[in-house]
């Protein structure tokens, strides 16, 4: 039996669809590398669902990989997500929030002998060929969104747990609501009952890592800060979370952030760049670090405002020497390019 849907949203019909796979004895529920809120939220809603319909099925979610973010929720709620390369593959395999096989680590072959079904909000790819049935909605701004309408279509309310793996998910995917939409809310206010969205904000508010925050403060301690025609320029290095402590020293106040970061061991010397709207205008970050990336003899390249570059260390010199070269010359071609 082959069932094709492509709706827009969950129909009664691709529900009832849905359910006639969702029933099966054994079910893989699998997901992205990486695995998001998204892609655990709907997981666990879409496990939880088979096992309402079998109580007695054996039912496992896989990933090959899981985010801290995840890992969090998982913990919160007391659920477990299996992280394996190629896991067994049961009759069913349902993929979740997937929209390409090259996100997953299984064997093609043998998922070719499967009843796949897919549920997913990306732009659809050939991925729906190797399906029994899917449900995929580009225009839903997360899976979780389509899972919960789901429940909600069948009536059948979730507990709390599972709410909230539903509500991270959408959050998440929704980059905390800024990409919701009218169904959104609606859904929000379903899933909502007796759970606070403040919780909700926390568990999704991840403390950034220690060694991270330490990397922050030592940017900012050893920054330098230049000026060029009225704009503030810094210049700083740390040994690794250079983007990020770019993006820090950018967001309190300055207005182009130059962060370098000498890895001897590894032979290289990278540099991160981050500045504000009103430099872009002017200056291509992306096109300044390509530059300067040839001139070190590495490469470099990136967007308006973000940026970067990886070029060769020989070792020979002292590192503090090589900091001190690279900074001047980024502040040097930067001022070059401003002064145009
Ligand atoms: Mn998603």
């Amino acid at each position: 039996m082959l069932f094709l849907v492509n709706t827009m949203e969950p129909t009664r019909e691709s529900v009832k669809n849905l359910l006639k796979f969702l029933k099966n004895n054994e079910i893989l529920f699998l997901c992205h590398h990486n695995a998001d809120p998204d892609a655990v939220g709907g997981c666990i809603a879409l496990k939880y669902l088979a096992k309402t319909l079998n109580p007695s099925g054996n039912f496992k979610i896989s990933t090959n990989s899981i985010s801290k973010l995840s890992r969090n929720i998982l913990e919160e709620i007391d659920e477990d997500v299996e992280v394996v390369e190629y896991p067994k593959l049961p009759k069913t395999v349902v993929l979740v929030d997937t929209s390409s096989i090259n996100q997953l680590s299984v064997d093609e072959n043998k998922l070719k002998d499967c009843d796949v079904v897919l549920i997913d909000h990306h732009k659809k790819t050939d991925l729906v060929n190797l399906c029994k049935f899917y449900i995929v909605d580009e225009k839903s701004p997360s899976t979780c969104e389509i899972i919960s309408e789901i429940f909600r279509k069948l009536n059948v309310f979730p507990p709390k747990n599972i709410r909230i793996a539903l509500l991270c998910g959408i959050l998440y995917d929704t980059k905390h609501l800024k990409l919701a939409n009218e169904r959104t809310f609606g859904i929000l206010a379903y899933l909502i009952k007796g759970i606070s969205f403040q919780k909700i904000l926390y568990l999704l508010s991840q403390e950034s890592d220690r060694s991270k925050r330490i990397a922050h403060l030592k940017a900012c301690s050893r920054m330098e800060i230049r000026e060029v025609d009225g704009i503030s320029v810094a210049l700083s290095h740390v040994s690794s979370h250079e983007a990020s402590c770019a993006k820090t020293i950018v967001s309190i106040g300055a207005d182009i952030a130059f962060v370098v970061a000498v890895r001897k061991r590894e032979g290289e010397v990278r540099v991160s760049a981050r500045c504000r709207k009103n430099i872009s205008k002017k200056v291509h970050l992306g096109s300044l670090m390509e530059k300067i990336g040839k001139e070190l003899g590495g490469e470099g390249g990136g967007h308006k405002e973000a940026a970067g570059l990886n070029a060769p260390y020989g070792g020979k010199k002292d590192k503090d020497e090589v900091i001190k070269e690279v900074l001047n010359l980024c502040f040097k071609r930067f001022k070059e390019e401003w002064e145009k």
